[in-house]
């Protein structure tokens, strides 16, 4: 199982320009809100400590995971935006609602990065149960947060190689 091969705080920062002057937008949704808070401190710390100035980066928070893509557009669709990073937490219930949520997020992600020419991240945690979410929010596994953040500086240094 990848996740537990890869520690999700581990990342080869040789790949990270310098971010000093660009802006990103942080979606969190609401729901698992402790954990999605968690996610949230790593991805700020992790752009921080990359050279992003604390006021270029914009927290906006939405109902729940279904809601990052929406989220992602109205702050993708500011020139002054460079990157968007979605943070959630799905955990597996009784139905299929997990199922439904991850594919409507992975697809819209894709459309609004493709849309508006801009990497936006897919920093959703999902997993069957709460711990396995704490595992991956800084616990056992490294925190999804963290990796989401590195993942968007590494594709605002990919943008600038044409
Ligand atoms: N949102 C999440 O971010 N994580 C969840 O695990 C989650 N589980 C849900 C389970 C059910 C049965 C429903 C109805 C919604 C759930 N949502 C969850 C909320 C969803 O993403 C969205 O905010 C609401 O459905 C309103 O559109």
């Amino acid at each position: 199982m990848a996740t537990a091969l890869k520690n999700l705080s581990e990342y080869n920062s040789d790949n990270l320009i310098p971010i000093d002057g660009k802006r990103f937008g942080l979606v969190v949704a609401e729901w698992n809100k402790a954990i999605t808070d968690t996610l949230c401190k790593g991805a700020y710390e992790t752009l921080v400590k990359h050279g992003a100035k604390p006021e270029n980066i914009e927290r906006i928070t939405v109902p729940g995971s279904f809601e990052l893509t929406l989220g992602a557009q109205f702050l993708a669709q500011s020139s002054d935006i460079d990157a968007v990073i979605c943070l959630g937490v799905v955990i597996k219930g009784e139905t299929k609602h997990d199922d439904y949520i991850c594919h409507a997020v992975a697809q819209g992600i894709t459309q609004v990065g493709l849309k508006f020419n801009k990497p936006i991240i897919f920093g959703l945690v999902t997993t069957n149960d709460e711990q396995q979410a704490w595992d991956r929010a800084g616990g056992k596994h490294g925190n999804k947060g963290v990796e989401a953040a590195a993942a968007a500086i590494q594709m605002l240094g990919v943008q600038l190689i044409d």
